[in-house]
């Protein structure tokens, strides 16, 4: 059967939706839209019984329902993250017509979402129409949807590998990948494991599901910036032999593995038993034109300026990144803290069973995403959350223990706002993040109140938990090009002298419990429209065609002064490059 469609618009996947039309109420739009394309899969998908088929979506935001030729397949509430469906046999089903895939997504936010929201619907019709609504939020960016990952169709035999999981550590010289594999669809299987170094030589195997791999004259996987050669990975090649009366079936997985530990200590982050001090940038997914789609130019040009900044890490502000951005910093050493999206969680409402219940689905979720990316060093499960309310208390033990529990190997935090005495969340973090803006949303225009502002908030924050602490977030707006001297706020300067008092604070602390330090924001990006946003957020260093402002050139200056201070620079900074 072969249906037509109404009336189509053409919509790019991966991109939002939002800004590609011309039409006003479609970039505004809160409610259901729909996707839909055919494809037609080779005839061995479908005569082959042995044969798995997976429609994969990587993010589609928010909630989303997924059919194949009528027939619905699966849903998924949440953006940022990825789901599954198996349709093989559903194709198999009416072998002869093509596949149709169809997928409607809804980005309405309510206060159980992650991130959440509210719909308020305008009920003075002297002002408003009849069913005039807005969605509120808390949050400071655009609340951009569609489908913003790749939709993929894939295959597996119908036994296959359906997880890993490594944990990696190391004494003296030598390396130990612990790893497990989980099998789907057999009865009994054989597993093959082997792990290559990046000749593609094998320097450990095993033929068991699980175990411990040991690596003579191990090559540690370092951040950028703290040694010669950052980022080194293994691959763990997992290859699955296994049978039934009727066929035999094979599957193979090759997963790349950076072997790295990772503590804490009351003043410190260790990375390979080395303190580590994050000196990076907060970022969002966001660009022109294609909203929060994944976009591989985009990616890269951030990542050579990542580098060219001298940054040695970032935060995925504020929800999980796509995983071609993990699987990048892998490659390149740059250290992450991985958040979930839970931000702007502000209402008293949005502490209760039900938002906590799907928060905790979504830290199951990322935490089996990401949990054997290298880079990823610490999870957050939120940002500036209303934690002086009295519900934080039982919501961020019960989320933080669940993390914990769910990867005992690495330390969690949620990013506070809030007031140190009032703070209910924070005794249960490993890892203090604080975001404050001195001179910005309270004293405007008083830079010279930044250096006592920022001393008192360290000094009450370390002396109540006796934690590590990290600047997680400060800056200001700057509309580039704009400038005046001495400094007024939105100018190049303002900016500049913003971050350089915020550095004289950093380099006191830094020696004594202060791990590190996050620019708000690596570039501009959208908003919501109000009065105190012109056209999107102007906190970039980079503007959001990622040009520099003043302050960008500031931040090299220091990181790269930092480098040299507290690492090791990599071997291309010793021969002529294009820096
Ligand atoms: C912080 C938020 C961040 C905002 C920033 C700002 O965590 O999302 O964009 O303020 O106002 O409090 O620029």
């Amino acid at each position: 059967m072969f249906c037509q469609t109404g009336p189509v618009i053409d919509m790019p996947v991966p991109a939002s939706y939002n800004d590609i039309t011309q039409d006003p109420t479609l970039r505004d739009f809160i409610g259901w839209v729909w996707y839909e394309r055919e494809v037609t899969v080779p005839d061995r998908w479908i005569t082959d019984e042995g044969i798995r088929v997976v429609l994969r979506v990587g993010s589609a935001h928010y909630y989303s329902v997924v059919w194949v030729n009528g027939v619905k397949v699966t849903e998924h509430e949440g953006g940022h993250l990825p789901f599954e469906a198996e349709i093989g046999t559903l194709l198999r089903k009416e072998p002869t017509i093509p596949c149709r895939i169809t997928i409607a997504v809804n980005n309405t936010l309510t206060l159980h979402t992650l991130p959440p929201g509210s719909i308020q619907y305008m009920n003075d019709r002297t002002m408003y129409p009849d069913g005039f609504f807005v969605q509120n939020t808390n949050f400071d960016f655009y609340n951009y949807a569609g489908i913003h990952r790749p939709v993929l169709l894939y295959t597996t035999p119908k036994a296959y590998l359906d997880d890993i999981t490594v944990v990696t550590d190391f004494m003296d010289n030598t390396g130990l990948v612990r790893y497990s594999v989980s099998v789907q669809g057999a009865a009994s299987a054989t597993v093959k494991v082997t792990l290559m170094d990046t000749g593609g030589h094998c320097v450990a195997s095993s033929n068991e599901p699980s175990g411990v791999l040991k690596v003579a004259d191990v090559n540690l996987w370092w951040p950028y910036l703290m040694h010669e050669n950052p980022g080194y990975l293994y691959s763990l090649e997992i290859r699955l032999m296994a049978a039934d009366e009727r066929s035999t079936y094979e599957d193979v997985y090759a997963l790349p593995v950076g072997i790295r530990t990772v503590n804490v200590t009351r003043t410190q982050f260790l990375i390979n038993n080395k303190p580590f001090y994050f000196h990076g940038v907060n970022k969002h997914e966001d660009a022109d034109i294609r909203g929060k789609g994944l976009d591989w130019p985009l990616v890269v040009k951030d990542f050579n300026l990542i580098k060219w900044l001298g940054a040695n890490s970032f935060r995925t502000s504020h929800y999980p990144y796509a995983e071609e951005i993990l699987q990048m910093c892998d490659r390149h050493g740059i250290v992450l803290i991985d958040e979930s999206p839970g931000v702007g969680i502000k209402d008293i409402r949005s502490f209760g069973n039900a938002s906590l219940t799907h928060h905790l689905a979504v830290m199951d979720e990322l935490v089996r995403r990401d949990k054997n990316h290298p880079s990823v060093v610490m999870w957050s499960v939120a940002n500036e959350p209303a934690s002086e309310m009295p519900p934080a208390e039982n919501y961020f033990k019960t989320l933080i223990l669940h993390t914990k529990a769910l990867d005992p190997t690495r330390p969690v935090t949620y990013v506070t706002a809030s007031n140190y005495a009032r703070d209910k969340g924070a005794p249960f973090v490993d890892v203090i993040c604080v975001n404050s803006y001195f001179s910005w949303y309270h004293d405007p225009g008083h830079v010279e109140l930044i250096s006592l502002q920022l001393n008192t908030q360290f000094e009450d924050w370390y002396g109540k938990y006796k934690k590590p602490i990290i600047q997680s977030e400060y800056g200001a707006d700057a509309v580039p090009g704009i400038h005046n001297d001495p400094p007024v706020m939105f100018t190049e300067e303002y900016q500049k002298v913003v971050l350089q008092n915020y550095h004289n604070v950093f380099d006191q602390k830094r020696k004594k419990y202060v791990i590190g330090e996050l620019i708000w924001n690596f570039a501009d990006f959208m908003t919501t429209q109000g009065i105190a946003r012109v056209v999107g957020n102007k906190k970039g260093i980079f503007t959001r065609q990622r040009q520099p402002k003043a302050a960008a050139f500031l931040l090299k200056e220091r990181y790269w002064k930092l480098a040299n201070e507290t690492g090791t620079l990599p071997l291309w900074t010793k021969y002529p490059c294009p820096l």
